[in-house]
């Protein structure tokens, strides 16, 4: 497909009709907001109109299925895809309308907390630009993600209410709205099938957003679901008297698609959870079968042209869905309807943490989706046998294999079991998938195992967050380099180009300016942009250890008292941006414990222009397009093993931000791609963390022998940075010392303070620190998410079967 052209007055009669449906008498009269929202609503109704594209190539439509969608602002990154951003801010000038002032009226539609929502995001993206024929299947909350604000240096939640109801790239596609039930009995009927009665219906009604690839003229669907009342959508159903209405059961449809989960990496066993996951996957997995049926297709023949890809476990309950569709509604035999099964569905785990792999209790599944339990019974029976014939007699194995187990029904085994690949994110990670987490299963299903690295999309993360940068690629490539990143490449030989050099660090200059203002905006507080920007953009959690960065500007802090008129101190402004979710008390700790050493150390005459401390407040898509082209130096100082891969990292380096990092996620192929001399490595490694942890690991002892360590941490203990209170940083601080430090902070606090000082020694030279940051620029073509698209392809979807 070619791109779509710009049509001048086609697009100004649409936006005549979106200053009339406002009501207005002249697009004079529109606020800024209302600008953007018509010149939003112009845009989604030309695209609508287009004539929907075909595929390619034949190949297996993917539907993605995710519980969180982390967009971020799409008017602008619409017109960037489409190509039409110079026409639309030509046009809008002739209206004395500036499009940039525009576009910052668009509040981030933030429907997801962290990484894998911003993952499955840039994937839509690159599936619509690489030509993969896709829809996304996600959830419509009226609540995103909570909006962070800080009172005395603690973080505080307020609801996200972006209005989803008036967000003009939205229509609802009434006629591809569906019927979701819950609850109720199972019943047997004459012939000796099974049925299941739900007590309530909802309606799910389909939402959609267009992903538009990079001027190709391909468009996606973003499928959202919005649950509402059954009624007058059931009305025949419930005159016949089959189902209760939802809200005779008490059940506010409505209630269901509120809000967004805040937990990232922690499960919570609640109801209305299951009811979302539930809800989505009944949606996503009826329209499949519909789309496949309305083309005239065999349902033996579904996995010929679906596959479902699910992000997480959080979408497993699609699994058995589709089992009872097939059972129940169609009557294929259990072998049959398997076969079609494990045939459409793949997962990818997105993390090996403990406390985030789902469980479900049975009872409360049971309650919920009768039919569905007794399904995953049948598979668990089923596995069994399989499992004995394997390995006869032993407990043990079978203990670690069951997808039901101690009453609680394990999501992750559950999709390994039924689906025919899964996925780690990262070499490192994939690799733990197979050895750590799942090496019984790997021997009898070595087939289904692969990597797939994780990308971002440049057209986000580079070309519009960028642009000064963008435009010096342009020039020095004269390629197309955006849809075919590897051609980033030829950008290598310049690192050596003084001249070169200089526009590229002028650039970044620029960005940390841009930056500056903003922070002072919002903070009031001035730091200079000659300084490193040392950032640590992520959310907060102790394996990610925002906290051994709080030692180490402790230890900056100390210096700069020690040595009032060092020279060579290098100045340094430590950024951070993160939210807590509102239940993990200790990381709302860290949060108040940074922000108060930086209220002291920003407010010291003595550090001036040479230390500061921002925590950025409301960490969102926004901020973090503000942030990454300014960032001089990139924290990955996350515990080895635990950080499945990291998109930030990948951001960071490709935007010219040197990495400090630990062996761990994407980090270790970054470190190979760029070159160990424009990277620093430090800290124990997964094996080294192993061993710690095996040979019990004392951070007492460690305490007690590093002196300077001890000084700093007993700083914190005695109240110097929170008004005399020694209490203030009890959680985080016993969690380091009483508690044994599980994420091995104090064990590579020393190693991490060395690494530093190789940092200060680069950025000493700004030469060298320059020609390493286009290294990095040069050598990060592989992250980008048209690369992942296509291994998908080439390893999952499209693979030879
Ligand atoms: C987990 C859970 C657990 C159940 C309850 C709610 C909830 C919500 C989100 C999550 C996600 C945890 C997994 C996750 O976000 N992993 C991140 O995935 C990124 C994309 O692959 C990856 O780059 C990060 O390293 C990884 O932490």
């Amino acid at each position: 497909m070619s791109q779509q052209k710009f049509n001048q007055a086609r697009f100004e009669s649409a936006l005549t009709r979106q200053w009339q449906y406002l009501g207005l008498s002249s697009s004079q009269q529109m606020t800024p907001h209302q600008w953007w929202q018509a010149l939003s609503g112009a845009l989604a109704e030309l695209l609508a109109a287009q004539p929907a594209a075909k595929s390619p190539r034949p190949q297996r439509h993917v539907n993605y299925l995710s519980m969180e969608f982390l967009l971020g602002r799409l008017t602008g990154n619409n017109l960037l895809n489409l190509g039409w951003y110079d026409e639309v801010k030509a046009v809008l000038a002739q209206h004395q309308v500036d499009l940039s002032e525009l576009l910052e009226e668009e509040v981030d539609p933030a429907l997801g907390n962290g990484g894998l929502g911003r993952l499955a995001a840039c994937y839509m993206d690159s599936m619509a630009t690489v030509g993969q024929s896709a829809t996304g299947h996600g959830l419509n909350y009226q609540y995103g993600l909570f909006r962070q604000s800080f009172q005395d240096g603690k973080q505080h939640e307020a609801p996200d209410d972006w209005q989803r109801d008036s967000y003009p790239w939205f229509r609802h596609n009434a006629a591809q709205d569906v019927s979701v039930g819950m609850g109720g009995s199972v019943e047997k009927t004459g012939d000796g099938r099974l049925l299941w009665k739900p007590a309530f219906t909802l309606r799910g009604e389909a939402w959609d957003l267009p992903v538009i690839g990079y001027r190709n003229g391909i468009t996606l669907p973003l499928r959202l679901w919005k649950a509402s009342h059954a009624h007058p959508f059931d009305l025949t159903l419930f005159n016949d008297g089959k189902f209760l209405q939802a809200e005779q059961q008490g059940i506010d449809a409505a209630k269901l698609t509120k809000v967004l989960y805040p937990n990232d990496n922690h499960q919570e066993g609640k109801r209305l959870r299951l009811m979302q996951q539930y809800f989505q996957c009944a949606c996503a997995v009826a329209d499949i079968l519909r789309r496949h049926h309305q083309a005239g297709r065999k349902l033996e023949e579904l996995p010929d042209y679906e596959v479902i890809q699910l992000n997480d476990t959080h979408p497993t309950i699609a699994i058995p869905e589709m089992l009872r569709l097939l059972l129940d509604e169609h009557q294929l035999g259990w072998d049959e309807a398997w076969r079609i099964t494990s045939n459409v569905f793949a997962y990818t785990n997105h993390t090996l943490m403990p406390e985030a792999l789902e469980r479900w209790d049975e009872r409360l599944m049971r309650a919920l989706l009768p039919r569905h339990m007794l399904i995953i019974r049948e598979i668990n029976r089923r596995l069994k046998k399989i499992v004995e014939k394997r390995w006869p007699g032993n407990e043990a194995i079978w203990e670690k294999l069951a997808v039901v187990h101690d009453r609680q029904v394990r999501m992750a085994n559950l999709c390994v079991v039924s689906g025919f690949a899964v996925n780690g994110v990262a070499a490192l990670h994939s690799d733990l998938v197979v050895k750590d987490l799942f090496p019984e299963y790997h021997q009898l299903w070595p087939q289904k195992f692969h990597n797939v690295t994780n990308g971002i999309t440049p057209r986000r993360w580079l070309k519009s967050c960028n642009p000064q940068l963008a435009a010096l690629i342009d020039e020095t490539l004269k390629v197309e380099w955006v849809n075919n990143l590897d051609a980033l490449k030829g950008l290598e030989p310049y690192a050596d180009d003084p001249a070169f050099r200089q526009r590229y660090r002028q650039i970044k200059q620029d960005n940390k300016v841009r930056l500056a203002a903003y922070i002072e905006r919002l903070t009031g507080i001035k730091v200079s942009p000659d300084a490193l920007f040392d950032v640590q953009i992520k959310r907060l959690h102790e394996y990610k250890r925002q906290h051994l960065s709080l030692l180490h500007i402790l230890h900056c802090y100390r210096e700069l008292r020690d040595h009032p008129n060092r020279a060579d101190f290098v100045p340094r402004v430590f950024l951070f941006g993160a939210k807590a979710a509102p239940g993990y008390y200790l990381a709302k700790n860290i949060i108040y414990a940074i922000n108060k050493v930086a209220e002291v150390v920003n407010n010291d005459p003595r550090t001036g222009d040479r230390l500061k401390v921002v925590f950025i407040p409301d960490y969102r898509i926004t901020a973090a397009e503000l942030m990454i082209p300014a960032a001089d130096l990139s924290e990955q100082i996350s515990t080895a093993g635990y950080e499945a891969s990291g998109t930030g990292n990948m951001k960071l380096a490709l935007n010219g931000a040197l990495t400090i990092g630990t062996l761990d996620g994407a980090n270790v192929e970054i470190a190979e791609q760029v070159g160990e001399e424009n990277i620093f490595i430090f800290g124990n490694t997964v094996e080294q963390v192993k061993a710690l942890k095996a040979g019990g690991y004392d951070p007492k002892k460690l305490r007690k022998k590093d002196k300077h360590l001890d000084g700093l941490l007993k700083e914190l203990e005695k109240g110097k940075f929170s008004d005399g209170d020694k209490h203030a940083f009890d959680l985080m601080l016993d969690s380091l010392t009483k508690y044994g430090d599980y994420w091995l902070v104090l064990a590579d606090f020393a190693e991490y303070i060395k690494a530093q000082a190789r940092v200060e020694e680069m950025w000493r030279d700004q030469e060298a620190w320059t020609r390493a940051a286009i290294l990095n620029t040069a050598r990060t073509g592989m992250f980008s998410s048209d690369r992942s698209i296509r291994d998908y392809q080439k390893r999952i979807w499209q693979a030879k079967r």
